[in-house]
């Protein structure tokens, strides 16, 4: 069997690719390693940029995100108890986000391409790929314990950070910095403790207060990478969340029935270039940011964006030029995500191996930024997505 372009992957970068390339009468298959239920339940992010919002109303999938996703107009910051609210909406000059959860996107887009007639391939074990210098690469699987191999015209690795499709690539330089902690993340039914997002800096570390919906919260708190999922009972959890956002905005947390607890280490990660022969990288496949900035799976989709565009330009008009210059595309943009995940992450968070200086230098530049219009600017540009 011969397709035009075989995925790997069906997390969000797939997904839409799939679905990006469909609109405009692009055949794809995707692979997956994991199950469908596997997939949706995949608990990840929740903050989408206008531009991964433009892509799903695109691909004709917003009906349910317009419905149930919250926009935010701005975030607190709150330092060492004291919130201070940055208004992007005004800062940005009319940019908003919104809040609608990575498995929400994830269920509509398979939901949609399954409508569609697209063909998701669950549970594709052993995937490998040959031949991608030439013409004509070759995929093959393992499916229900039989082998299956497909050609196609050009294959887009969208598998993630331990994916196959970056392993297969020869000379990939690796950029990365791994950071000595990570964060503990809960979901539980409860009202959220404001009408946004809190960032919120204390010297016992970093939190987050986020939402998916007005009786779903998402919080998290910086904990260190040796810290264990059994370590941090919901009672800690909830004790440690109300003492770093400091006495006043304690009051106004909600205790609810925890029903999802994870920790996820943080890495920045760049894999450069993002193309090797007909084979192109998307997504986490890539690159990795921490959480801090909510840029992860909005980088995704704005590499799918360019992906689409090449691919979109070599079948309808004969034009491999956006092919060739796809990595370099989406690196430009990639590494200023890079950037802004670092420096956010950088300047909220608690480094127990920096000294007392360089902590007092971090809380210095957090206090210039909230009291400057052209540092709450700046960070207001970024938190709501530089533009394509
Ligand atoms: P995904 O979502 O990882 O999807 C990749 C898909 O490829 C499949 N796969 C394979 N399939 C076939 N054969 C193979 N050999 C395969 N290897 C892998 C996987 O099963 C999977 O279905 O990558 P994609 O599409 O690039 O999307 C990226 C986003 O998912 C990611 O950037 C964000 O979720 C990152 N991230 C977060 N981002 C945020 O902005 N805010 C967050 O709060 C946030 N929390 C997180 C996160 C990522 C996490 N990871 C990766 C562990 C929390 C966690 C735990
Ligand atoms: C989330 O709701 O999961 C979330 C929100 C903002 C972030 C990271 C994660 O920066």
């Amino acid at each position: 069997m011969h397709v035009p372009v075989i995925i790997i992957g069906s997390g969000p970068a797939g997904l839409l690719l799939s679905h990006l390339l469909h609109v405009q009468g692009i055949s794809s298959v995707i692979l997956e390693r994991k199950s469908r239920d596997y997939v949706e339940g995949r608990i990840r992010a929740g903050v989408l940029e206008m531009g991964t919002v433009g892509l799903m109303e695109r691909v004709g999938v917003d009906a349910r995100m317009k419905k149930e996703g919250i926009i935010h107009g701005g975030i607190y910051i709150s330092l060492n108890g004291k919130r201070t609210h940055v208004n992007i909406e005004e800062l940005t000059g009319g940019s908003t986000v919104m809040v609608y959860g990575q498995t929400e996107v994830t269920k509509d887009l398979i939901a949609a391409r399954l409508a569609h007639g697209g063909e998701i391939v669950f549970e594709a074990e052993d995937v490998s790929l040959q031949d991608i210098d030439g013409d004509k690469p070759c995929v093959r699987y393992v499916k229900d314990g039989n082998m299956v191999e497909m050609t196609c015209d050009y294959v887009a690795a969208c598998d993630g950070f331990h994916g196959v499709g970056r392993k297969t690539m020869p000379g990939v330089k690796e950029l990365e910095k791994v950071y000595p902690f990570g964060w503990l993340g809960i979901l539980a039914h409860a009202k959220p403790v404001a009408d946004e997002l809190i960032y919120a800096k204390h010297d016992r570390g970093f939190a987050l207060c986020s939402m998916r919906s007005e009786t779903v919260v998402r919080h998290y708190v910086q904990v260190p990478s040796s810290d264990k999922i059994e370590d941090w009972s919901d009672d800690r959890f909830w004790d440690e969340l109300r003492t770093r956002l400091g006495e006043e905005d304690a009051e106004l947390v909600n205790e609810g029935e925890v029903f999802e607890k994870s920790i996820a280490p943080l890495r920045s990660f760049v894999a450069e270039p993002m193309q090797h022969g007909r084979l192109f990288l998307a997504g986490d496949a890539a690159h990795i940011v921490p959480p801090t900035g909510a840029k992860g799976l909005n980088l995704a989709a704005s590499d799918v964006h360019y992906l689409s565009e090449a691919l979109i330009a070599k079948y309808k008009n004969n034009r491999s030029d956006l092919l060739d210059t796809y990595s370099d595309t989406a690196l430009a943009r990639v590494w200023k995500a890079e950037r802004f995940s670092w420096w956010m992450t950088s300047m909220l968070h608690t480094f127990d191996d920096h000294n007392q200086f360089e902590g007092r230098i971090r809380e210095a530049e957090l206090q210039y930024i909230l009291s400057s219009k052209a540092g709450l600017t700046t960070l207001s540009e970024n938190y709501v997505g530089l533009p394509y």
